[in-house]
């Protein structure tokens, strides 16, 4: 049973199963050749399989940590045949991943307790910050909040200009400055802006590419720093975008910017168009940050939830 039930409607599976359409290809390939012609799973069957699942993407310690539950499973049952193999995969799969009801929220809901609740969204540049901002924006607006966006990536004109559009598209508020001014000073207006106006979520852009990485760093603790002298304990939520699409690279640049900053929420963006949607499961075994969010495209409604069950029923639909 999926945990969000009817929450996840027909239309979000849709958009799912489309979504991962090319992952979902390669993947299977992969598996259904390493057991091609096998009528039980032998160490032979084991290590073809996992030569398939590093092959697409899934990362050497989480594939090794699958391969060791079925190993188990196979010592468990001597005769299990490649016919239920899928079945196992699946539960093995769906069993080490954390996701969104790992979170301290559900669906697109934020804690009633935290108010304003300040999401800082970070990661580098171009994998997808902004137009998921936008795209969260329009979910949190529908379902009854009101939400502001802060631009506090001030590093090039263009960014400020690209959520002012989105905050038209959907119709929300944004708090902005001009190009190059203090990003940490549009963080101060921003929450500000939003404890006068009572708003329920703020989320807030930065910068994905600065001066160089040390300068990206202090950047994003100075914005931490000056929203929690506003309110204690913001930002409630800092979210680290990740772009599925480039694959094992992403779960690379998630070591690093988790060691250097504190990330509590995870989004891997661009699932659709890629092959490479398997280090979904590498990334969401390995930390212990849930992955929220998973992006299936451009339009404004291709944002949806992570759910483990629904994300792996998905990949092994034929
Ligand atoms: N196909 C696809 N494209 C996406 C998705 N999310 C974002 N994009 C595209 O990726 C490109 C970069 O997205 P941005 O939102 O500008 O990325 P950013 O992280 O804000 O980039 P910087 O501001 O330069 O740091 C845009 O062309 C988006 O339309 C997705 O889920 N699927
Ligand atoms: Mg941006």
């Amino acid at each position: 049973m999926s945990f969000f039930g009817k929450l996840f409607g027909k239309k979000e599976k849709e958009t799912l199963d489309e979504g991962l359409n090319k992952t979902k290809e390669g993947f299977f390939s992969k598996i259904t050749k390493a057991i091609a012609g096998k009528s039980t799973v032998d160490d032979e069957v084991l290590d073809s399989l996992e030569e398939a699942l590093v092959n697409a993407d899934v990362g050497i310690d989480t594939t090794l940590e699958i391969i060791g539950r079925l190993e188990k499973r196979v010592q468990q049952d001597k005769y299990l045949g490649t016919s239920e193999l899928n079945r196992i995969l699946q539960e093995e799969i769906e069993a080490i991943l954390i996701d969104a009801a790992d979170a301290d929220y559900k669906n697109f809901e934020v804690p009633a307790n935290k108010k304003p609740y300040i999401i800082l969204v970070v990661g580098v540049n171009g994998v997808g910050k902004t137009t998921t901002i936008g795209k969260l924006a329009y979910n949190y607006k529908k379902a009854g909040y009101n939400v502001l966006l802060g631009a506090a990536d001030t590093f090039r004109a263009a960014a400020v200009d690209q959520l002012t559009i989105w905050s038209e598209r959907v119709g929300v508020p944004i708090v902005k400055q001009a190009m190059g001014s203090d990003p940490s000073a549009v963080a101060f207006d921003t929450v500000k802006s939003a404890l006068s106006k009572g708003s329920d979520i703020v989320i807030i852009d930065t910068a994905g590419r600065l001066h160089n990485k040390a300068y990206l760093m202090d950047e994003l603790t100075k914005i931490k720093r000056v929203i929690g002298k506003l309110l204690p304990n913001a930002p409630h939520e800092v979210m680290l975008v990740l772009d599925g699409s480039t694959g094992q690279n992403a779960l690379e640049q998630a070591k690093h910017f988790t060691a250097a900053t504190d990330v509590n929420s995870l989004t891997i963006t661009k699932l659709d168009g890629t092959a490479k949607g398997g280090v979904v499961l590498a990334i969401a075994h390995q930390f212990k940050i849930p992955v929220k969010f998973i992006g299936v495209g451009e339009k404004i409604d291709d944002l949806l939830i992570f759910d483990k069950h629904e994300f792996v029923d998905s990949l092994f639909k034929l």
